[in-house]
């Protein structure tokens, strides 16, 4: 199915007002809602569901939209929002992880458990494949029984679903990739200091850059890498590096609180700044406007710059290693990838002994 097709099918539905969390399975639709339609970006998927309860307010009925990995972020307002207020709504999921499929490690879970979990939480569903078009009627009348009985419906999007388009968005070609950025921030860090690094494409290009035992891919998790990293740091008192996106730090902002409350010395936060998602398909996020190195000054990060060249990354990085201290390192990259680039081979298990084990 077309986005614009599946779009003007929740119109014909009367859905109008849409926000969410991207993922990859419906990148098409997301980039199609940012040009056309009035489309909010969220910072985390519990966050959507409560745009959503204002626009129910208002009288409207939205559509969210999230990855299944991101359901669980959402239950909390599904339980005590939608469901207590009995505001009709409805979810947009993708199906990652789904038994059978292959898929990576990090989706299985949720995967395994999406229906039963919406089953309990009473959420209407309508599985969509391969041929949606084939579900429209099932959509509809979906979406008309959530009107009429004040419930929550989910339409499930199997990978695949939409036609693949292609989709091109305006940058600052003088950046630097994320990739290149990375580079030269690995020159700088030594053996022993472990590296924490943030869900998607930026734990794959450190895997294929410089794979170390000392790396902990946050390889799901979104938003959690430096809340792990300031765990860690806690118990260890370690020089530690942690590897952020803007989405994620987005996601769980509040982290960038806690850590500034708490001023873990030897502990350098990079933020790489594509401002979007560009691991789902580069939709865009609020880092456009704004400004994340400033929000961690406000949290009481000691040293703080936002940088764009190869030199300024690596001044920082040489003065952190010098005089570690509470440094958030914002770096403004482009959003691009490798398209060939690989995930890691082990799994999170092997991963995560090898780290607690490293030498
Ligand atoms: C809770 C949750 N929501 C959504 C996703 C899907 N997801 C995986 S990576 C990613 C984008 C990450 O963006 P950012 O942190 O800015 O890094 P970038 O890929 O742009 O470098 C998203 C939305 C997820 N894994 N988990």
């Amino acid at each position: 199915m077309k986005a614009k097709d599946f779009i003007d099918l929740l119109k014909e539905n009367d859905i109008h007002d849409f926000t969410g969390v991207p993922c990859s399975v419906f990148k098409e639709v997301i980039a199609y809602l940012e040009t056309n339609e009035h489309y909010i970006i969220a910072g985390n998927e519990g966050e959507a569901m409560g745009i959503a309860g204002g626009i129910s307010l208002a009288g409207r009925v939205p559509a969210v939209f999230m990855q299944n990995d991101g359901l669980a972020n959402a239950l909390n307002p599904l339980s005590s929002l939608q469901k207590l207020y009995e505001f009709p709504t409805l979810l947009v999921i993708s199906w990652r992880g789904q038994p059978g499929k292959n898929d990576a490690p990090q989706h299985l879970w949720s995967g395994k458990t999406l229906l039963d979990l919406l089953k309990i939480f009473d959420v209407d569903v309508v599985v969509a494949g391969a041929d949606p078009d084939s579900r429209r009627v099932e959509i509809s009348d979906l979406i008309t029984r959530i009107r009429k009985e004040n419930r929550v419906g989910a339409i499930i999007c199997k990978k695949g679903i939409f036609k693949k388009e292609k989709i091109s968005r305006e940058q600052d070609e003088t950046l630097l990739s994320r990739e290149e950025a990375i580079s030269v921030i690995l020159e700088e860090i030594d053996d022993t200091t472990p590296i924490f690094s943030t869900t998607g494409k930026p734990s794959r290009e450190i895997y294929k850059l410089r794979d170390r035992n000392n790396n902990f891919y946050v390889v799901g998790s979104m938003g959690c890498t430096s809340s792990i990293a300031f765990g860690y740091y806690k118990k260890t008192g370690k020089k530690t590096v942690v590897f952020d996106g803007d989405g994620a730090v987005l996601m769980h902002m509040g982290t960038l609180a806690t850590i500034g409350y708490y001023q873990p010395e030897k502990f350098l936060h990079i933020c790489l700044d594509n401002e979007t998602y560009e691991s789902t398909g580069g939709q865009a996020a609020v880092s456009s406007l704004v400004n994340l190195s400033e929000a961690a000054r406000a949290c009481r990060y000691r040293s703080v710059a936002m940088v764009k060249s190869a030199a300024d990354i690596r001044d920082f990085v040489a003065q952190w290693n010098q005089q570690p201290r509470l440094s958030f390192l914002h770096v403004k990259v482009k959003n691009v990838t490798d398209p060939e680039l690989g995930r890691p081979e082990e799994t999170p298990v092997a991963l995560k002994k090898r780290f607690m084990n490293p030498f």
